[in-house]
């Protein structure tokens, strides 16, 4: 028997709002905080204090969907003169180690405690020292861990920036005794040439899970807006087009999430929580480094390549790096959009989402109240081969959608979905400016997640850094991350042959990382601040 949807009704004044909600903004700073010994008992005081001026998911899905009503009521689709500057708190492994008694951190997640160098080698870092291991890291190196990580981010950068040195300033000034609180700040910011773009050129921000649920009470607003009408044939399973809806377990402790190995996407259990649990959300940080001219490079190599097959004939470099990454830099899906970039394609948020991989997408019918324009594009054919959209490019490894994988049927993609948080850091590459391609650039990654096991961990170790898995063909040249191991992709020509392409370096290093807990408000005045 096929369970039905259903709607859990979200706790939305003691959640985190970057988790469910996403803070979305254009300035985001990291301050990672590592406390000494005697200064505990005071920056307790400072975790209870700070704790009520943070930002609930109440206060952030409410702020972004004015905005977003705000945006679409504009003539030019500006953003609207509205700003708001959020904060959340999360703990690592060593802080709640310290912070909070055994009999309590020990109900925490293994893999959380255990922290991400113990977890290097299986997410594919190496651990012989060389760059991207964790003796290499900026942030969470084993020779200086951190203790909680505080997140501010704002649409204005001054009052971020503000709000950066108040509080760097009023941690340091917790404890008389020099150092004893120190803080690593780390800075993320929208490209001002690309807003929205990452470093090697691509939109990101696109595809995010939908999650079911309502806000506050069996009436209030669903965490994600659904825009489909009733009539359209995904209307109970998908938010969007491409949006399948998960249950919010599968991202904060506490509530229904899909049952593992299941093939109905309704049927679910509830994991046990304990007050200090209940929730909270695991928060996965990733410092990458981006090689753009490698990138770059890269892509003219593997273009040459392909150019080579004679069924391809000649392909240019932008071919090649969306074959690696599955869209072209406007955000345009190569499934939909196979030979070209289509910027229009692009700017529609809704229509650059609708597609899968094994069934040929529909034109979706959006819920008249939702005021969205026709996804006129071309639709996109089944692409169950992967004659299209390469097996292993980066969007297809870490969400093969309805596509059938080594998990088995492709509903089972659900139980390894993740929300993405990542803003960019560093100067936009300038290749006219000398010792720009030297220059440290990337992504602050964060991604949240009920289980790093099955979130982060999962992607990376099962999927990303896989040749075999989860379809075969090849690395994620994009994120991989397999140490000395050879990085390769297999794209299928137009008439079927085979064209396999070598990568001699990472595109994308570690340079930074971190397991953390995001506890709920309660959490952290009743465990963590008292
Ligand atoms: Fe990825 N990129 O520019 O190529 N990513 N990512 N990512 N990523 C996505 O759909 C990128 C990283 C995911 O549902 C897009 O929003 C870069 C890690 C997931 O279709 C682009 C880096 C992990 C998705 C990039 C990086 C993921 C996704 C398309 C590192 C963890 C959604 C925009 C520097 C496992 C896929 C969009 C879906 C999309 C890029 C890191 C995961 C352009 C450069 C570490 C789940």
């Amino acid at each position: 028997m096929t369970a039905k949807p259903f709607e859990p009704v979200i706790d939305s004044t003691e959640i985190q709002g970057d988790i469910l909600a996403g803070f979305r903004k254009d300035h985001v700073r990291l301050l990672f905080v590592s406390v000494a010994d005697t200064a505990l008992p005071a920056f307790k005081g400072w975790i209870r204090a700070i704790t009520p001026k943070l930002a609930y998911l109440d206060a952030v899905a409410t702020f972004n969907v004015m905005f977003s009503a705000a945006r679409r009521a504009s003539q030019n689709g500006e953003a609207p003169p509205l700003s708001a500057t959020w904060m959340n708190l999360a703990i690592s492994g060593q802080g709640v180690k310290r912070l909070l008694p055994q009999d309590q951190w020990s109900q925490l997640d293994v893999t959380f405690l255990d922290g991400p160098t113990e977890d290097a080698s299986l997410v594919g870092e190496p651990d012989n020292g060389s760059p991207g291991g964790p003796q290499s890291w900026l942030v969470g190196a084993p020779s200086h861990g951190h203790d909680v990580l505080l997140i501010i981010a704002g649409d204005d950068l001054a009052d971020v920036e503000r709000g950066t040195s108040e509080h760097t300033h009023a941690l340091q000034n917790l404890v008389e005794e020099d150092d004893a609180v120190t803080v690593r700040l780390e800075s993320g910011n929208a490209r001002s040439a690309q807003p929205g773009h990452e470093h090697f050129g691509f939109k990101d921000g696109i595809s995010q899970p939908g999650v079911r649920g309502r806000i506050g009470s069996a009436t209030g607003q669903y965490v994600t807006a659904r825009v489909l009408d009733p009539k359209d044939p995904s209307y109970a399973l998908f938010a969007a087009p491409g949006q399948p809806l998960c249950y919010p377990g599968e991202f904060v402790l506490g509530y229904p999430r899909k049952r593992e190995g299941s093939l109905d996407p309704n049927d679910t259990i509830v994991d046990p929580t304990i007050p200090l649990t209940k929730n909270g959300s695991y928060l996965v940080y990733r410092r990458l480094r981006q090689d753009v001219p490698g990138f770059m490079a890269a892509a003219e190599a593997m273009a040459a390549q392909l150019s080579q097959n004679q069924s391809f004939g000649p392909r240019s470099a932008g071919f090649a790096a969306a074959c690696l990454v599955g869209r072209w830099p406007s955000g345009a899906p190569v499934i939909r959009s196979p030979l070209a970039d289509d910027p229009a394609l692009g700017d529609d948020s809704y229509a650059s989402n609708n597609f899968q991989f094994a069934q040929a997408s529909h034109l979706p019918m959006y819920g008249a109240h939702s005021k969205i324009l026709p996804d006129n594009f071309p639709q996109a054919d089944a692409d169950t081969f992967g004659n299209t959209c390469p097996f292993s490019a980066h969007i297809r490894k870490v969400n093969p959608r309805d596509q059938t994988t080594d998990q088995g049927d492709g509903v089972r993609t659900l139980e390894h979905r993740i929300l993405r948080r990542g803003i960019p850091y560093g100067a936009d590459f300038d290749p006219s400016k000398p010792g720009s391609d030297n220059e440290d650039r990337g992504l602050q990654f964060l991604c949240y997640q009920s289980s790093i096991q099955r979130g982060f961990q999962f992607l990376m170790n099962q999927w990303a850094n896989s040749a075999d898995f989860p379809l075969g063909r090849g690395n994620d040249i994009v994120i991989g991350q397999s140490g000395e191991a050879q990085r390769s992709v297999t794209v299928l020509a137009p008439d079927g042959s085979q064209v396999l392409v070598t990568f001699p370096q990472r595109l994308v290093m570690t340079t930074g990382a971190s397991y953390l807990f995001s506890p709920s408000r309660s959490a952290l005045l009743n465990f963590f601040g008292s």
